[in-house]
């Protein structure tokens, strides 16, 4: 892939709870590096100190019931710190930044989930990255109760993967959504496969999509 590569690509990578995004970024890296490339892995929310104290904030279970608007200005208050601070300047020293999700998730899980509006969420967008976006996003998709046995297996739940099943069929609803929007830049995998099948199909087609 040397070679061929523009230098300073962003790739997110988005699903629900469970579908393999960790897994995933990290096989992605290890793909990155072995052709000779650098790479700076990274989160949402979180990525920055300051952005990691919001991502606890966000993700701790709490009796006050959050506000849906907090929650989503709550995401891009931490999503300004990161690109400002950590993203765009990789992104100019030409290294490639891998994103353990972005800006898809809010409109999967503010929008879908929540039922905040669209638009509500494009003007803050617009706001924060103006025409900054992901150069391609891999989409794992996985039916939400699997994905929801496999975030169970690790432990304790945080404030989202308490929501009921149906929060996440909107999620996933959401996503899909975004994928219809800009179907070039996804790479949209069934995640329920193995590991094994699912890492083959990554890497085939990332070849394909990333180089030109
Ligand atoms: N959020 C985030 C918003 O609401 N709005 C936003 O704008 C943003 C940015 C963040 C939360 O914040 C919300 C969404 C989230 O609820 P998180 O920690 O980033 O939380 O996300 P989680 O989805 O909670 O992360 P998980 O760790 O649960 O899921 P992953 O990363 O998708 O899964 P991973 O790789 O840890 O794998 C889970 C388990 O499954 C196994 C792995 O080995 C692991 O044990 N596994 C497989 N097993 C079988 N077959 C396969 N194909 C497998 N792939 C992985």
């Amino acid at each position: 892939m040397r070679q061929t590569l523009k230098k300073g690509l962003f790739i997110t990578v988005e699903g629900i709870e469970g579908a393999g995004k960790t897994t995933n970024l990290n096989f992605i890296r290890s793909i990155l590096e072995e052709g000779g490339e650098e790479v700076l892995m990274t989160r949402e929310p979180g990525g920055t100190p300051m952005a990691e104290e919001v991502r606890e904030l966000l993700l701790r279970p709490r009796e006050e019931t959050v506000s849906s608007t907090a929650e989503l200005l709550l995401m891009f208050a931490a999503r300004a710190q990161h690109l400002e601070q950590k993203i765009r300047p990789a992104i100019d020293r030409g290294v490639h930044v891998l994103s353990d999700r972005f800006t898809d998730a809010t409109y999967a899980y503010q929008g879908g989930g929540r039922g905040l509006s669209w638009e509500m969420i494009h003007d803050l967008e617009k706001m924060v990255q103006a025409d900054f976006k992901p150069d391609l996003t891999l989409l794992l998709r996985i039916d939400p109760e699997a994905g929801m046995a496999r975030a169970r297996k690790r432990g304790a739940l945080d404030r989202f993967e308490q929501e009921k099943l149906e929060f996440y069929f909107r999620v996933q609803e959401g996503y899909m959504k975004r994928v219809a929007e800009d179907p070039g830049r996804f790479l949209v995998v069934d995640a329920q496969k193995s590991l094994e099948d699912v890492q083959a199909t990554i890497a085939q087609e990332l070849a394909a999509k990333l180089v030109s």
